[in-house]
Formats: structure tokens, C-alpha cells, sequence
């Protein structure tokens, strides 16, 4: 099986299970794992912030963001299509009391009056705006970079406006070695930042939320509420840290496969997928003569696994574990399945 449904799907490596087993542990609740502090100073300084906690997931460091800029009744501005608003199952309104105002983008990008004109007056009869949230790269529009003036505009008007600024960086990693803009400067206009370990660095687990150390220190707090307080959590810091230091290059090479991907794509009939825009890991591709879930099945009993995400859209993710022969080999296996 091909398994192109998530770069969540990565496998920790032999070297990697080496690290975690060799990691120097602690309590974290009393945060005394020496390695969970260790990574966290790593992921502060790389990202340029003044503190980072290490999370369970990417939507835990998302919905401690959430909270940490919002009050019950209050808004965040984000993306149609975004993480926040589609995939972490209505967190933000079932924890938090809070409501999205989702603007449509076009392919995951807003500009400036975009989300000046989302943002409301600020009347009190009105949902509070509170925050800005930003996606990069932005998964659903297929792994897209951010336009990184885009950002600065945005701030400027977030800035002005009083409101707060969060990125979710998933994967901001793809988004550094794609442009060659490094990470600290791509999330330098935003308050807070999340991102993964696991998703194309490839550590089984993990996420960490960076920010000003008086928020970090409250993010905490809020960690322990949702049972995020975890022990010797140094086993799993020393596979994101094994990962930052060995896997985050290699991220180039799942961007060639993802790009050979989607040319290979291109020549099957009815498959639509524009090769030119895929910048990242993520491939979204649509069939527009047949329903998404049934080419899923299809591919499935070809032996390629990947994901619906609309009607007639599906996703492909490269990732570490899969290389150039097994891109190839996916091709062949859907151009025989949809001539079939
Ligand atoms: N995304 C998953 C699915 O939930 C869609 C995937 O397979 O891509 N932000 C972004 C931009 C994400 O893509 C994801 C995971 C998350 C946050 C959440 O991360 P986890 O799964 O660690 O909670």
C-alpha cells in the first residue's frame, strides 16, 4: 500500500527511536524534564519567540492560542478553509466560548482588506474581535506559502486594529525550505506560533506553542486543564528535537516528489490538478467526472491510499517515508485504476 493520505503518517526512524530511548527525563508537570525544556529553548530560539511549551497535538497548540487571546463571546479572524475552523472539531466554540469569522480567501490567501473588512467595529453588541489566526503553509488550499508581504499587511492591520496575531505553522518548516525565507522570519509579525513535529519532520508526536513567556507561562495553565500536563514527556521531546536536527532539510525532497506527483497526475485522464501550484508537500487534485470518496475506494483497492477533502478534491501528501520509486509506482496504479 502507498499511503499518500497525511504526512502524519511518518514512522519514527531507527535513529530516532535510539534518541528517544536515550533521552534524559523528568517530571514535566513540575517542569523538570530536561529534555521537554531542552526542545523548548530549541523550537523558542529558532522561532525567534521568547518561550515555547511543548503540546500533545497541533490543535492543542491552536486551542491554547485560542484561548490565550480570547474570552468567551469573543472572534477570531481567519480563513475559510483553515485548520481552526475545519478540522479541530468545533474547539474553539465547544471549549472556548468563541465564535470564527472565516473569510474566504483565494488558494488560502487573504489580503490586507480582506481582513479589515472582517473585522467589526467592535460594538458591544457585536462578537469581540480578538485575534487574527493565519495558516502557513495553508493545508487545504494544498500546502500553499504564504505571501510573506501579505503577512506584514495583515499585521499592520491587526496592529491597528488592537487584535492579536496567530500562526498556525503546522507546517512552517515546508514553508521555510520552500522559499529559503527562514522560519523566525516568516512568524516574526505574529504573537504566537504552533507548530508540529510530527507532521514532514516526522517525530511520532508533538507540537509546540511559542510565544511571550507571560502568555507561554498561562499556556501552561491551560495545558494542564485539558489533561495536556504530561510526565518523563522528555521520550517524545527527544524525538522532535532528533527530528529539527536531522529531517528539516530533507523536507526539499518531499517537495520534488510532491511536484513529480502532480505532473504525473496531470497526464491522467480525469485527473485536473495544476502542477505549477504546488509549492509544498501537498498535492489537492480533482476529478471532476466522478465523486472524491468513490476514487478513494478506487485507489484503494489499487493499492494508493489517499484522502477526500471535496466533492470532486482529494489530497496527496509526500512525506520521508516514501520515496521517488514509490511516487512512480503510486502513478501507475491510479492511471490503471481510473481507466478501469
Ligand atoms: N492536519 C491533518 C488533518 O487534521 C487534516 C492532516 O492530515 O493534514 N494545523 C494544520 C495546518 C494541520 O494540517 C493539522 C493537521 C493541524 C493543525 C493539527 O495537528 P494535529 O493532528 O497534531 O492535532
Amino acid at each position: 500500500m502507498i499511503d499518500l493520505r497525511s504526512d502524519t503518517l511518518t514512522r519514527p526512524t531507527d535513529a530516532m527511536r535510539r534518541a528517544m530511548a536515550a533521552a534524559e527525563v523528568g517530571d514535566d508537570v513540575f517542569s523538570e524534564d530536561p529534555t521537554a525544556i531542552r526542545l523548548q529553548e530549541v523550537v523558542a530560539e529558532r522561532l525567534g519567540k521568547e518561550a515555547a511549551l511543548f503540546v500533545s497535538s497541533g490543535v492543542m497548540g491552536n486551542q491554547l492560542a485560542v484561548r490565550l487571546h480570547t474570552r468567551p463571546g469573543d472572534e477570531v479572524v481567519c480563513e475559510a478553509g483553515c485548520h481552526i475552523a475545519n478540522y479541530e472539531s468545533a474547539a474553539s466554540a465547544a471549549l472556548w466560548g468563541v465564535q470564527l469569522r472565516t473569510v474566504e480567501g483565494s488558494r488560502g490567501h487573504l489580503s490586507a482588506a480582506d481582513v479589515e473588512n472582517a473585522i467589526r467595529p467592535g460594538h458591544y453588541w457585536e462578537p469581540q474581535p480578538r485575534v487574527v489566526a493565519l495558516e502557513n503553509t495553508h493545508n487545504k488550499a494544498g500546502g500553499v506559502v504564504l505571501r510573506h508581504p501579505d503577512v506584514l499587511a495583515i499585521e499592520r492591520v491587526a496592529r491597528a486594529r488592537g487584535l492579536a496575531f496567530h500562526c498556525d505553522g503546522a507546517r512552517i518548516w515546508n514553508a521555510s525550505v520552500a522559499t529559503g525565507i527562514p522560519e523566525r522570519d516568516l512568524v516574526a509579525p505574529f504573537d504566537t506560533v504552533s507548530v508540529c513535529l510530527s507532521k514532514g519532520l516526522g517525530a511520532p508526536v508533538g507540537s509546540v506553542l511559542v510565544g511571550p513567556t507571560e502568555l507561554i507561562s498561562e499556556a501552561r495553565r491551560y495545558r494542564k486543564m485539558l489533561g495536556g500536563g504530561m510526565r518523563q514527556v522528555g521520550l517524545l521531546a527527544a524525538a522532535g528535537l532528533h527530528a529539527l536536527e536531522h529531517h528539516r532539510d530533507d523536507l526539499a525532497v518531499d517537495h520534488e516528489n510532491a511536484r513529480r506527483l502532480a505532473s504525473g497526475l496531470a497526464s491522467i485522464r480525469g485527473v485536473s490538478v495544476d502542477p505549477d501550484r504546488v509549492e509544498t508537500n501537498i498535492v489537492m487534485f480533482d476529478v471532476p467526472d466522478r465523486a472524491a470518496t468513490e476514487v478513494v475506494a478506487r485507489l484503494k483497492e489499487a493499492g494508493v491510499l489517499v484522502a477526500a477533502f471535496a466533492r470532486h478534491t482529494l489530497r496527496a501528501v509526500t512525506y520521508r517515508d516514501l520515496g521517488r520509486a514509490d511516487i512512480d509506482a503510486a502513478l501507475i496504479a491510479v492511471a490503471r485504476a481510473l481507466a478501469a
